[in-house]
């Protein structure tokens, strides 16, 4: 007898929802950065775990929406909460106790989160976060607060990073798998399009490098996507910036940081692909990039949430 079902991981933005989703899968599916808003669709992974086969959903960071972009990412979020079998409401502890304003706006987005759940009548489990960032004393307190809303129907205290606390809940949300043939060939761990993986790898490397300088709005597409005689893989990609000011800062000096962020995400790319790839990175400016529809299509996201 096996089970199978969908898992929505949610939570405010850089709680370590990508992270979690990675670790549990045991590979990499999902982009990681420091960046806030770094997952702007709902990306899955295939995890497993004994006869349970849990397809985690990375959602975006649920928020306060302002701009178009903000709010198709929110209604994504929701959207993958709505239609699994388990929810993971994932918390970043240190922000919770934390005072620096990002930790604050981080609270408001745990406590929206916590009445949306209420709201839509949909059960949680509480997972904490980056407790190898939080003495353990601080954790109950936490912990306790939030069970209060009485949304939550178990708490986890989890590290992403170092996957303390992992195993119990990966063992607890295998059990709530609903019984199901399997939804993924038993080696398949992602499902994104190849060259909107590759796309992802890049903006990946493009905000490790600039998430300071660069506004949110930067953007990558893969342009195209060709298999060589030789074995080898050729892609071109397009990064989009919002600004004629930000095209230097892409480029750096003498072109440097572009090469950077080409040779890391070529790295990548070949491991991933199991080809030797050929990167070519253009840089265009689009003011209304997060003003078009065909680019919400090609990431599955609502343009008129
Ligand atoms: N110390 C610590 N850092 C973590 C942990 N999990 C994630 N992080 C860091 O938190 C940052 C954000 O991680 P992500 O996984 O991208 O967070 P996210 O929730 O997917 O963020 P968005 O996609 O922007 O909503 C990264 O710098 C991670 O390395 C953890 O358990 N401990
Ligand atoms: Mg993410």
């Amino acid at each position: 007898m096996t089970r199978a079902g969908f898992v929505a991981v949610i939570g405010a933005p850089n709680a370590g929802k990508s992270t979690l989703t990675n670790r549990l899968v045991g590979a990499k599916v999902s982009i990681v950065t420091q960046k806030v808003q770094t997952t702007r669709f709902p990306v899955r992974g295939v995890a497993i775990e004994g006869e349970a086969q849990i397809v985690l959903v990375d959602t975006p960071g649920i928020f306060q929406p302002r701009r178009r972009l903000d709010r198709a990412m929110v209604r994504a979020a929701w959207g993958g909460a709505e239609e699994a079998d388990a929810i993971v409401h994932l918390v970043d502890a240190a922000a919770q106790l934390g005072d620096s304003g990002a930790d604050r706006r981080a609270r408001e987005d745990v406590d929206a989160i916590a009445l949306g759940l209420k709201r839509h009548g949909k059960a949680a489990i509480l997972a904490l976060n980056k407790v190898d960032a939080v003495k353990r004393e601080a954790l109950l307190e936490v912990s306790k607060g939030l069970f209060e809303t009485g949304v939550y129907t178990d708490v986890f205290m989890v590290s992403a990073k170092t996957g303390s606390g992992l195993a119990d809940l990966k063992r607890t949300l295998a059990a709530r798998m609903p019984e199901a043939p399997w939804l993924y060939p038993e080696d398949q761990t992602a499902d994104l399009p190849a060259r909107l993986m590759a796309a992802e790898i890049t903006r990946e490397k493009l905000y490790l490098r600039l998430h300071e300088e660069l506004p949110y709005a930067a953007a990558v597409e893969t342009t195209a996507f060709e298999d060589r005689k030789d074995g080898s893989l050729r892609l071109e990609q397009t990064i989009y910036v919002q600004r004629e000011s930000q095209r230097p800062i892409v480029l750096g000096k003498a072109g440097q940081t572009l090469k950077w962020i080409g040779s890391k995400a070529r790295e990548e790319l070949a491991e991933l692909l199991g080809h030797p790839v050929h990167l070519f990175l253009h840089v265009e400016v689009d003011e209304h990039w997060a003003e078009r529809r065909e680019r919400y299509a090609a990431l599955g996201l609502d343009f008129d949430a």
